[in-house]
């Protein structure tokens, strides 16, 4: 890459001196600014480049030099990061690690040498910005662009909520968004759903793995450019070239055209060879080019279904939009009770997902609607239903990497802890690792294997790798590598830049609470320990609840970090006036052992002194996710406990204690139902110490 700059340099060289118009500077300006949006009919403040969702298209032919500036109207810092291009290290756009930040108020100029043609897309690498709206789609034109007529397709998901609110929620309680997605996995759904469900649930739980969503976040609408819905007129029975960016910050998208085959020309800007598929799922940062065929009449449905099931976004292709509308047809929502822990990971590289369940059912609704047999490039050959990995990718060069260099292999396990919602690689977050050393001139190999049970889009900056499936030499490249629950997937590249990039997981959440890496060139002296720290935030989030019933009144409250918690807990009943009360500082040692300091009182009734006492202990996971308690206080008391709790219905939850004081022979217990009216308020009905009571519950 670096012959190939210094050629384009002089190009430039020769066109500014002598106005040869060898190449040309492509301008664009564009403003990072707010704007109220209105996608679910209220009314909320957006986060917008040049006033609209998504960003403008930027595009450029290979050979230009593209030159955008961007003005930052906001009154927070901003960035641009062109997502899959490759550029100088410099121009790459994430804030502290390549590029300085864009300024509140302030500006900032791009400029880089178009080197390789494709459908890319840029986005702010700030915070939450990308949530928010600062996403837009990029076209690089080859020397002898295609004629073929073309769209480009932004997808996105989109909340109301602040995406800071949203994290805030999902930090709280990892299911926070399990009724507004009806997504609650009870007890009593697992009994529903008959013997498997339960044997699953029940060997989820001995591995200690809670129930798993599929999705985070519970999304107000998802957006096709812009828009839940929109038409495309096109001239009727021709083919046309769909340019798709899922720029999602958390949702994978299935896709699906109603009248034709989709055939896949380029995955992630390069081109592989044609496939056609009838179904496309999409992960987030990833960006396919298609060809379909437009009706003769009326429109035909793209449609791309969030995976989660809970909505989808259209656009209705065709010669007539006022004509008859040929529907995609509907995907059943995935059922999460039938997730098999075991079978997860079996093969390399293959995907056996809860979808894959619902297979039958969704043929069936595929058959309902009938896709009438078209003129494709793909006639005669095969028709893949429903493409999920890889595997059907092929490039169309050789791409196995140069040979005779050093090989590097570097083992990165995906890992997660929803309990406190911490994501990383190797059990450590960005903030907690060192850099991830490579040499220039080494083949590069990361052998990623998911330990967890959500899919991971993985992005590297600055570099495309290929993908090993069994196409073996013919592998294809990509920028964005999606690795599925419990699955290994191999990707490798030649070194050959210079200082550091980012590789991160493309769920905004994840990356956000620690699932990324910086991949540093030996000798570079750009990062550090205090840019480290200023990259990888690690912010206090808070959660507390008060309870009151006719029978006591307590209340709790929790500031913690990634790995540091305070937490404070006090209850008192009515009538023996008894109360007790805690504050501890806590350590997460790893997923499931947490150690303890602290102090504690407690008065057993009224007229009895308070004991106040210095305390030591240790809470650990044990199998069938029940939580044990190990304590000693300064008065030489050893007290054990145990705790579980249970989800009933999906409003419904069961929770019990039970505490032991081995030094004294004293036990105590409590057990409690509570009923969700609301996220932040519960109806309670619960017996303990202080006697039976029912009342109120308010989370904040
Ligand atoms: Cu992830």
């Amino acid at each position: 890459m670096k012959k190939l700059l210094g050629a384009i340099c002089c190009l430039l060289t020769v066109y500014t001196a002598g106005g040869t118009a060898y190449a040309d500077i492509v301008e664009y300006e564009f403003d990072i600014n707010t704007t109220t949006v209105n996608f679910t009919g209220t009314p909320v403040t957006a986060l917008t480049v040049a006033g609209g969702i998504p960003a403008p298209l930027i595009e450029a032919t290979v050979g230009d030099t593209l030159r955008v500036t961007f003005n930052n109207r906001l009154d927070t810092e901003s960035s641009i990061h062109w997502h899959g291009v490759l550029l100088p290290n410099e121009q790459d756009g994430v804030s502290i690690l390549t590029t300085t930040p864009i300024a509140a108020k302030g500006s900032h100029t791009f400029e880089y040498p178009i080197i390789h043609h494709g459908t890319y897309w840029y986005h702010s690498h700030t915070g939450l910005q990308e949530q928010r709206g600062v996403y837009g789609p990029i076209i690089f034109r080859p020397k002898e662009p295609d004629t073929t007529p073309e769209q480009v397709i932004v997808l996105s998901d989109w909340t109301n909520e602040n995406p800071k609110q949203v994290l805030a929620n999902i930090k709280k309680d990892d299911h926070y968004y399990g009724l507004k997605k009806d997504s609650v996995q009870s007890w009593a759904g697992v009994i529903a759903h008959g013997w498997p469900a339960i044997k699953n649930r029940i060997a989820g739980a001995w591995t200690r793995m809670g129930p798993m969503d599929i999705s985070d976040v519970g999304y107000d609408a998802f957006l096709a450019n812009g828009q839940r819905e929109s038409y495309v007129t096109a001239p009727h029975g021709s083919k046309m070239k769909l340019r798709i960016v899922n720029a999602g910050a958390s949702s994978y998208f299935n896709i699906e055209y109603a009248h034709s085959p989709m055939t896949i020309i380029a995955a992630d800007g390069v081109d592989v060879a044609p496939v056609a598929v009838k179904r496309l799922k999409m992960a987030m940062a990833e960006t396919y080019d298609v060809l379909i065929d437009v009706p003769h009449m009326g429109t035909a449905e793209f449609r791309a279904t969030s995976e989660d099931g809970t909505g989808y976004s259209s656009i209705y292709i065709g010669p007539d939009p006022d004509g008859t509308i040929h529907y995609a047809p509907d995907i059943p929502k995935p059922n999460p009770y039938l997730v098999d822990h075991s079978m997860h990971g079996m093969e390399h590289g293959a995907e056996h997902d809860m979808s894959e369940m619902d297979h039958s059912a969704m043929d069936h609704a595929a058959m309902g609607h009938e896709m009438p047999n078209t003129t494709s490039a793909a006639e005669g050959s095969v028709i893949i239903p429903y493409m999920t990995d890889y595997e059907p990718l092929r490039s169309e060069t050789d791409t196995s990497l140069p040979e005779g260099r050093p090989v590097r292999t570097v083992p990165l396990t995906l890992t997660g802890n929803m309990e406190r919602y911490i994501w990383g690689m190797n059990g450590k977050t960005l903030l907690e690792s060192d850099s991830i050393l490579i040499r220039q001139g080494e083949n590069v190999r990361f052998i990623l294997k998911n330990d967890t049970m959500m899919h991971h889009p993985l992005h590297l900056h600055g570099h495309f790798f290929r993908v090993l499936t069994s196409a073996g030499k013919y592998s294809p490249l990509k920028h964005t590598v999606n690795v599925p629950p419990m699955a290994e997937v191999i990707i490798e590249f030649a070194a050959d830049e210079e200082k550091d990039w980012f590789f991160h997981c493309h769920n905004l959440y994840h990356m956000k609470t620690g699932m990324a890496r910086v991949i540093s060139y030996e000798g570079s002296t750009t990062y550090d320990d205090a840019k480290r720290a200023k990259l990888a935030k690690d912010p206090w989030y808070t959660k507390g609840s008060v309870t009151a019933t006719n029978a006591m009144v307590g209340g709790s409250l929790r500031f913690s970090k990634t790995r540091s918690a305070f937490e404070a807990e006090f209850d008192y009943g009515f009538d023996h006036k008894g109360f007790e009360g805690s504050a501890h500082y806590e350590r997460s040692v790893s997923r499931f052992l947490d150690l303890y300091g602290g102090v504690s009182t407690e008065r057993h009734e009224e007229g009895e002194p308070t004991e106040t006492r210095a305390v030591i202990g240790a809470k650990y996971v044990l199998p069938l996710l029940i939580e044990a308690e190990v304590e000693l206080d300064s008065k030489g008391h050893v007290e054990i406990g145990f705790e579980s709790e249970l989800q009933l219905t999906s409003r419904i939850k069961f929770e019990g204690e039970w505490e032991y004081n081995i030094t004294e022979d004293e036990d105590e217990y409590s057990l409690a139902l509570s009923y969700e009216l609301s996220k932040r308020w519960l109806i309670t009905a619960r017996h303990d110490k202080h006697g039976t009571g029912a009342g109120l519950i308010v989370k904040f």
